[in-house]
């Protein structure tokens, strides 16, 4: 699979080809808010390349798993939330609900959720 897939909404996101409104983002990464928010503070972290989802992740991608985890809490911050706490949730294949084939880690915060998630 190549870097950019053309076809991947999040692909263009990442390429600044689609609109998004954008919180974070830097070489490896970008972090945008959800268009369907599901807490108070909702935002999207993906990395530039294009992978499917964590179960596609291979060994040359584990720097990139690094750096969506180290962007969580530089997204976090920006979002004002790493003080009151957050969770990053990555839904993955069909019983996650999984929609998106682009791997991405949903920040949710600014309010008290509950727990478990489901
Ligand atoms: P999921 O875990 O694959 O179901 O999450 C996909 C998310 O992408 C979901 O929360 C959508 O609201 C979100 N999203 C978006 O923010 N912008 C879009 O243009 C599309 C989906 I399509």
């Amino acid at each position: 699979m190549p870097f950019h897939d053309p076809d991947c909404l999040f692909c263009k996101i990442a390429a600044g080809e689609v609109p998004a409104d954008i919180v974070y983002s830097d070489d490896h990464v970008v972090a945008f808010r959800d268009i369907q928010p599901v807490a108070d503070e909702h935002i999207l972290i993906i990395p530039r390349k294009h992978i499917a989802s964590l179960s596609h992740l291979e060994e040359g991608d584990l720097d990139i798993a690094g750096h969506i985890l180290s962007a969580a809490g530089k997204t976090a911050e920006k979002a004002g939330i790493a003080a009151s706490g957050y969770r990053l949730v990555f839904n993955t294949g069909p019983d996650a609900l999984q929609s998106v084939f682009h791997i991405h880690g949903h920040l949710i915060g600014g309010q008290k959720m509950g727990w478990p998630p489901f």
